[in-house]
């Protein structure tokens, strides 16, 4: 097997079950694995609750130990893992590293946090009474994650989860199980040194979609955590409120930039590659659509398009690469056709077409595409999961942050410029309408310690950092009376 070497570092020997396992670097199989039944998932489903029953009555600083233990195994994994995320989904070697070292920030993250899981203390109207809140584990909690983080994602809500009194268990994408099971093992090892972890603080469950159905409606999950498209948010959000169940919701993204005529286009353009067409054009944060000021479109589009054509594209595990291969054949047909409809719609696209297919006929490797659009048409208001970049005009600030909100999605926005007028009104609440505004940075690449999600269609979740946690847990309002009397809210008198 040519994986061998790196299989044997994360404890991997994919070589039993019926669904094979790709690699999109080159079409080649690099695995073979099977399906959990539905019987194995229920009693996956019941042993997470019986570990909830355990794990819930450990102190919190005491769970943070076992994260603590957790990142110094990330940071001992971080090559092996980090070039198995490479070779499972296709992003750059370097971008794999960042999100193994994404999981070990928010494995620091979480420790802090386990000394952190205040409540307040409220001052009640009533004599000789104390209020206060109380945060409380949850319960066992489902996690469904996407191919395009297919590590980084879960250690969010499993650094959290674990940390708040909550075993996990992990629906990974059908496209990566192999990065699933890789955590595995490597959360095992830190499990085997925290010594009295009980058994089903993290499991994975591999299947489909019907496996992912079956965690979300499992009135045992209280919270179902789930990132991936619009389409399946849509699937999941309602079967999860039907039962009273908590949903964090973390979909689709339409990311956009406004460059202002004041804004400093050398840095503008490093940040619009890095967004566009980093990872393939295949974050949630991607950038997707530029809205320049008229002045500067010319000028700005022209170092765009030389920039596109000297983009190296090409084996993500290569010195030198900056984009790896699109995740599939679905992912290049969507590509194509969402670009063949922009050329219907009056778009001008420059790049876009498929390389390497000599080299690698079973793999998708495109030069990530601008399209010039007359408009905000149709085909830019959907999210493709693909390196296009559509470039629109405007002249008024106003038009554009209208356009900038003008479409379903509300994750990551961005706005260049050196005026601190057009940054405020960006920032302000009529300005962008998305969970992540950032100035003079692209809407990719979030740091863990903020809280990640976004608006509208994005679905509200929020996970990582800032005060994420308190999804993971429930509160309870506490009311103590320490006098001799029991005078009654709102005065009421009830004396017989
Ligand atoms: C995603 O694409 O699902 O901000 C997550 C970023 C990364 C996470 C992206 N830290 O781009």
């Amino acid at each position: 097997m040519a994986h061998e070497k790196l299989f044997a570092e994360l404890g991997l020997q994919p070589e039993n079950g019926e669904i094979k396992v790709f690699s999109p670097i080159d079409g080649t199989e690099i695995g073979r694995i099977g399906y959990d039944r539905d019987a194995v998932v229920n009693a996956k489903i019941a042993l997470a609750a019986e570990a909830f029953q355990a794990w819930r009555l450990v102190p919190a600083p005491k769970r943070g130990e076992l994260v603590r233990l957790l990142g110094e195994e990330l940071r001992a994994a971080k090559e092996p893992l980090g070039r198995l995320v490479s070779l499972e989904c296709g992003k750059i070697l370097a971008e794999g590293l960042g999100e193994v070292q994404e999981m070990i920030d928010i494995c620091d993250f979480a420790i802090g946090q386990s000394r952190q899981l205040y409540g307040l203390t409220i001052a009640s109207e009533r004599p000789g009474h104390r209020m206060m809140e109380t945060w409380h584990p949850l319960g066992p909690i489902g996690v469904i994650s996407a191919f395009n983080f297919p590590v980084a994602v879960w250690a969010w809500n499993f650094a959290l989860a674990i940390v708040c009194g909550d075993p996990v268990i992990w629906k990974p994408s059908e496209k990566t199980p192999l990065c699933a099971l890789a955590c595995q093992n490597i959360f095992a090892r830190a499990a085997a040194r925290f010594n009295d972890a009980p058994e089903g603080l993290m499991q994975v469950v591999l299947g489909g979609a019907n496996a992912g159905a079956q965690l979300v409606a499992d009135t045992r999950l209280p919270l179902i955590s789930a990132t991936g498209s619009c389409r399946m948010g849509a699937l999941v959000g309602p079967v999860v409120a039907e039962r009273f169940g908590r949903s964090l919701l973390e979909l689709g993204g339409n990311n956009a930039m406004i460059v202002t005529a004041s804004a400093d286009l050398e840095l503008a353009v490093r940040a619009i590659l890095f967004s566009a067409v980093g990872t393939a054009g295949q974050r949630c944060t991607s950038l997707r659509r530029l809205i320049v000021q008229d002045g500067i479109a010319e000028e700005l589009t022209a170092r765009l398009k030389s920039a596109y054509a000297a983009i190296p594209v090409g084996d993500p595990l290569a010195d030198g690469t900056l984009v790896g291969p699109l995740i599939d054949g679905a992912a290049y047909e969507a590509m194509k056709n969402a670009l063949a409809t922009a050329r219907t719609e009056g778009g001008t696209v420059t790049g876009g077409e498929r390389l390497l297919s000599n080299d690698y006929p079973d793999a998708y490797y495109v030069r990530p595409a601008i399209a010039e659009m007359p408009a905000q048409t149709n085909v830019v208001r959907a999210e493709t999961f693909a390196p296009i970049l559509y470039v629109m005009r405007y002249s008024d600030l106003d038009a554009a942050i209208h356009m900038h909100n003008d479409v379903a999605q509300g994750l990551a926005s961005s706005i260049f410029t050196n005026d601190m007028r057009e940054a405020e009104a960006f920032l302000a609440a009529p300005g962008s309408d998305c969970g992540i505004a950032n100035v003079n940075i692209g809407p990719s690449g979030a740091e863990i310690g903020g809280a990640f999600g976004g608006e509208k269609e994005t679905g509200g979740g929020r996970e990582s950092g800032s005060d994420a946690w308190k999804a993971y847990m429930r509160r309870a309002t506490n009311t103590i009376n320490y006098s001799t009397e029991l005078p009654l809210a709102q005065g009421i008198r009830f004396e017989v």
